[in-house]
């Protein structure tokens, strides 16, 4: 058989796409000898497994007909209703006609892309930011601005700043990509006052916010701020919602809120793309929300996951070595390590592997490959004992690191990174 060679085959945007770092460690850390902190993966010992063979039944039971066939591209309408009332009541004012059912807010993301951005377009992130987002904009050839978040999230003077300097330079930025609460990677939130003027410049630069808020829920301590959709009266903001991180990522149900013209077209975009989302899955959401079991169940893995963060903030205390910083989250999922500039965390990693201990290189979360030095840790998915034993192992494998750059600067010689001489 011969081999083809296939690349002149592929279109211009699927050359330029590359692997996701994460969903290529998702490989390696099933082994189970590997302590992960590397997938936003939720506790594997809280899902509520009863709970929805329950509603499986029932729901083959009472209407097995429809949640077997095809839905309309918008989604299952009660779900829709039950997803606007649940919005309402946190201080949005939409109806079930704003609200489409996507599989997972990935594809949330994957359709806005494509509804809004053509090659060369513009797109705003926060410097970290979500890789599956930036993957997703990257796919319709767009261009990432980066601008880097505090302890308080993006600063709204950076973004103002940048927005004008793009401006005079006659480029006008088509969306704003923020993820609000407890973001993915950094686990800072946006604080109440800087979202009114993050909302005021997006405003005034004409720009579309992308408020993608999967963490919302899963707050440990303070208090609850507004979303930036709930807050802007002039219909620029998409917002999107999940299941994956407060109930099951496996049922990929999740919805985009927009305002009706957008909606139109969003609806389009994704007729193209799948049809419809699973059914099936939306009516196990559905009676899942029907029968108030989704608070009950927030609630449960709040209480887990607060005990998980402060064993691993504890464990961070206790093991790592001077000179690393981190971020204390008050929700979500995720710790963001800085170590000293010296260590490269995408080098590190092989390492870390080999001592049974995941992360994910701070330079996938940056959309111009910078923050070498920084790691992110997720604290939901390993159980409390793996979370001390893993942060152990990590602080052993950046200590050595350290101890080899020590060597590298009072040796003589050029040495590479298991410490074999390679020049004087
Ligand atoms: N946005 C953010 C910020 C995320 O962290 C994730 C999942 N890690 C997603 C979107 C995608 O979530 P879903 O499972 O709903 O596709
Ligand atoms: O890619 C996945 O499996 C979802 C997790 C995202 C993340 O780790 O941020």
């Amino acid at each position: 058989m011969t081999d083809t060679d296939y690349t002149r085959l592929f279109s211009k945007r699927a050359q330029g796409m590359k692997a996701s770092e994460i969903r290529e460690l998702l490989k390696i850390t099933q082994n189970k000898e590997i302590i992960s902190f590397a997938g936003g993966l939720p506790s594997p010992e809280a899902f509520p497994i009863e709970d929805v063979k329950n509603i499986c039944n029932k729901v083959l039971d009472e209407d097995g007909a429809n949640a077997l066939q095809y839905c309309a591209t918008e989604g299952v309408t009660k779900l829709r209703e039950a997803i606007a009332q649940r919005m309402n009541n946190q201080g949005m004012d939409v109806t079930y006609k704003n609200i489409l059912i996507t599989t997972g807010a990935q594809q949330g993301l994957d359709l806005i892309g494509k509804t809004f951005l053509n090659t060369g377009d513009i797109v705003i992130v926060g410097a970290p930011t979500y890789l599956g987002g930036t993957n997703a904009f990257n796919s319709y050839m767009a261009k990432m601005e980066s601008i880097p978040l505090d302890n308080e999230g993006m600063s709204p003077d950076l973004l103002e700043e940048k927005l004008n300097k793009l401006n005079l330079h006659g480029s006008n930025p088509k969306l704003l990509y923020i993820i609000p609460s407890f973001q993915n990677p950094s686990g800072v939130t946006l604080t109440q006052s800087r979202r009114k003027k993050i909302l005021d410049i997006a405003h005034e630069y004409d720009v579309l916010i992308i408020e993608d808020n999967p963490y919302s829920k899963l707050r440990y301590d303070g208090k609850e701020n507004s979303t930036i959709y709930s807050m802007d009266k002039e219909n620029s903001t998409i917002y999107l919602g999940t299941f994956s991180k407060v109930l099951s990522p496996g049922l990929r149900i999740a919805w985009t809120i927009a305002p009706q013209q957008l909606m139109n077209k969003l609806i389009i975009t994704k007729q193209a793309s799948d049809l419809c989302t699973s059914t099936f899955g939306q009516y196990l959401a559905y009676e899942y929300l029907a029968q108030g079991l989704i608070d009950i169940h927030i609630e449960k893995i709040k209480d887990l996951y607060r005990k998980k963060r402060d064993t691993m903030l504890a464990a961070l205390d206790k093991y790592f070595p001077q000179g690393a910083t981190w971020t204390k989250p008050e929700g979500g999922m995720f710790i963001w390590v800085t170590l000293p500039e010296y260590i490269d965390t995408g080098q590190m990693i092989e390492r870390a592997i080999e001592n049974k201990v995941a992360y994910v290189i701070g330079a996938a979360f940056h959309a111009d490959r910078s923050g070498k030095n920084c790691m992110r840790l997720n604290y939901t998915y390993s159980s409390i004992d793996k979370i001390d034993e893993g942060i152990r192992k990590l602080a052993m494998t950046i200590e050595n690191e350290i101890e080899m750059h020590k060597k590298k600067d009072e040796s003589p010689y050029k040495l590479d990174e298991d410490g074999l001489i390679t020049g004087v």
